[in-house]
């Protein structure tokens, strides 16, 4: 049966696709590879699996994907799309065509969308960031470090007092935010309204709590709306499983406060080599989706996450787009006073790092190991070894022997 795919095929090494989005995807197919190719652009563009009698050739030239780049030995795919093709400002429309229908097609064994180039009227038509990296550095003062912050342990089980007492004890400590951890959102040991009453009787303007609002839409406005009603400064969403539909609905509504993204569930689509969509194409749409602050990997940590991809994010997330606040950054996952010294070095100082074990596994409690968390830091600001910062630190040289 003849496909209508190798239509889709305009190689050209000199397209040069100014007005177009662009993604990157590696293919491993069985089948043929440049009518697999065809058929990725067919489909996620106008196309399917044969010709219809209404699609006619002045709407195929003006609206069809085109496959400009194709090499079948590395599996490399690039394809360019009219941008009349996107609904400006909606993300769900966006995954639809360009990482939807696509990964199902039968030829294709492994497909991964690798990145996704956007030019700028697109980019343009979402809101970015509300406070951006810059703003969130201002709420904590604009320390000339990372920032610290602190998963509370356990994941759940605190009743809502404990986890009041324990946010209290670790901000005064000195953390400059505090978060709840991605599964606890209300519980009936941890009811949502009464841990937002208990802490924001106690929080700093100086001091971030990021409270996880993720939940059904309309549970999550009320939970946004009475965060922003009781003087707090950050709202939490999972945003993978709660969709970015329901992160662009919270940044729709313009609260002013900080959005932090925790990314649970991404390594489902991310973590194959080659199937899914990487982590560097989930960052892109959050920061466009209004992401402040975005968990993105640590190198060191317990989650898997390359340097280089994880340094690319970052930089990405940092750099200019079209105008758009940069998103901090958020190192996460079996972090530890021990490893501070590496993480700076490789993620640099404008970045999140965060501590859930890391701090509340101290030997001598929570509030010590905020201390040598900050110790850790303050050795690496002034070029000490962190074996010579212990001799006169106690919680640091404890916290290196428990975890060495
Ligand atoms: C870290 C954490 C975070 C992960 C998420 C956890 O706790 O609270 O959710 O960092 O991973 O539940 O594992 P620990 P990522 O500090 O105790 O490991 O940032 O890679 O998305
Ligand atoms: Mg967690």
């Amino acid at each position: 049966m003849e496909t209508p795919y190798k239509k889709y095929l305009h190689l050209n090494e000199h397209f040069e696709p100014e007005e177009y989005l662009v993604a990157i995807y590696s293919l491993e197919t069985d089948s043929d590879f440049l009518e697999t190719a065809g058929g990725i652009a067919a489909e996620s563009s106008i196309g399917t699996w044969t010709a219809v009698g209404s699609e006619s050739e002045e709407m195929f030239s003006r609206l069809s994907a085109r496959v400009f780049f194709a090499d079948e030995k590395s599996g490399l795919l690039k394809i360019a799309y009219p941008l009349t093709l996107f609904e400006p400002g909606n993300i769900p429309q966006l995954l639809s065509s360009i990482a939807g229908n696509i990964y199902g097609l039968k030829e294709v064994k492994n497909l991964k969308l690798l990145d996704l180039e956007m030019p700028g009227s697109y980019v343009r038509s979402f809101p970015g960031p509300c406070l951006g990296a810059d703003g969130i550095y201002e709420i904590a003062n604009n320390p000339e470090r990372p920032l610290i912050g602190s998963i509370l342990k356990p994941k759940e089980g605190l009743s809502a007092e404990e986890h009041a007492n324990l946010t209290k004890e670790i901000m005064e400590a000195g953390v400059d935010l505090v978060k709840d951890d991605e599964n606890l959102t209300s519980t009936v040991f941890n009811p949502f309204d009464e841990r937002v009453k208990r802490i924001m009787a106690f929080k700093e303007k100086s001091k971030i709590y990021a409270f996880n609002i993720t939940a059904p839409a309309q549970i999550m406005k009320e939970r946004a709306d009475l965060v922003a009603n009781s003087g707090g400064n950050c709202l939490m969403i999972d945003i993978i499983t709660a969709g970015f539909a329901a992160v662009q609905y919270i940044r729709s509504l313009n609260y002013g406060l900080m959005l932090h993204g925790h990314r649970a569930m991404h390594a489902t689509i991310t973590k194959s080599r080659s199937h899914g969509l990487s982590m560097m194409v989930l960052a892109k749409i959050s920061r466009l989706a209004g992401i402040d602050s975005l968990h993105t990997g640590t190198v060191v940590g317990k989650m898997e996450g390359e340097q280089q991809e994880i340094k690319e994010i970052n930089n990405f997330l940092l750099s200019d787009w079209y105008g758009l606040k940069p998103t901090l950054p958020v190192a996460s996952g079996g972090l530890y006073p021990n490893l501070v010294p590496n993480l700076m070095r490789i993620l640099g100082e404008k970045i999140l790092l965060n501590f859930g074990g890391g701090i509340h596994g101290h030997p001598e409690g929570s509030a010590a190991g905020v201390r040598a968390v900050f110790q850790a830091v303050e050795a690496v600001k002034c070029n000490s070894s962190l074996c010579d910062y212990a001799q006169t630190h106690e919680e640091l040289r404890l916290a290196l022997h428990h975890w060495n």
